[in-house]
């Protein structure tokens, strides 16, 4: 054998090692990353949790957030739906409730307000619209509230078949439910449907009854299921799709993924 053969054969050994070394370390850290992957689908730990403040208070339904009761209200934030990044425009939620009534207000940022929608149960997410999502307890069933930039409201229940993991195998949508109770307003900081100039943001002020979700006062300490989401488009940008509590699975309709609501004192 020469010096070269010896090199050679040397070099081939290397090869082989260096190749079976790979082959090993990535079978391994695919192994890895499935786990990680099916962790983060399966974990409670990422889903978000909010207390809800019990507090006495009127109020106008009226889109002005003017009450003293609106700065007492927990406040939360939408961020784009996986979670992987925040939203371009900000959405914030804030949250209160009484013994009769859930009451919400959403502060959508918007540089471009784009509806045509107001008839009850329109497809309203084909443009823009703010969605609640909530049940007090089965997953397999949950209402669907929303409400657009130009006072249009839907309200629907709907039953979802869910596998043995929780992916949502098909939804059922009855639209023939009405919230005959909810309470409304919005207003505009801008120009609906009007890309040529600059608008600053669209509000709603909504009150929803216990008994619009055939309940009645939730305890302290009682804790729902639920998801805020939107749906935000702009001249010049793709579609946005927002949630609360991050949905990595297909659709908004993923109830696993809801973020715990928990009535507070
Ligand atoms: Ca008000
Ligand atoms: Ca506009
Ligand atoms: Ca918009």
């Amino acid at each position: 054998m020469t010096y070269l053969e010896v090199i050679s054969k040397s070099v081939g050994h290397s090869r082989n090692l260096a190749l079976f070394w790979l082959i090993v370390i990535s079978s391994w850290s695919f192994i890895g990353c499935q786990r990680i992957e099916s962790g983060r689908a399966e974990s409670s730990a990422s889903l978000q949790r909010i207390i809800i403040p019990k507090i006495v208070a009127d109020i106008s339904i009226d889109a002005r957030l003017n009450e003293p009761v609106w700065q007492q209200a927990v406040r939360l934030s939408l961020a784009e739906k996986t979670g992987a990044k925040s939203g371009r425009e900000a959405t914030e939620v804030r949250l209160w409730y009484d013994d009769e009534a859930l009451y919400l207000a959403w502060i959508c940022s918007d540089s471009d307000i784009q509806a045509t929608l107001t008839e009850r149960d329109s497809r309203f997410w084909e443009e823009e619209v703010c969605e609640f999502f909530v049940t007090a307890g089965n997953l397999e069933q949950y209402f669907e509230l929303q409400w657009n930039p130009l006072g249009g409201e839907f309200d629907a229940i709907i039953d979802n078949k869910l596998d043995g993991s929780g992916i949502s195998n098909g939804i059922e949508g009855h639209w023939e439910f009405t919230a005959e109770s909810m309470e409304s307003a919005v207003v505009v900081d801008g120009s609906v449907s009007d890309s040529s100039d600059i608008d600053v943001e669209w509000l709603a002020e909504v009150r929803v009854p216990f008994s619009d979700l055939n309940v009645t006062t939730p305890k302290p300490g009682e804790t729902w299921r639920g998801n805020f989401y939107r749906f935000n488009r702009g001249s010049g940008f793709e579609e946005e799709l927002l949630a609360w509590s991050s949905v990595t699975l297909r659709s908004f309709h993923q109830p696993s993924q809801f973020g715990y609501l928990v009535f507070g004192e």
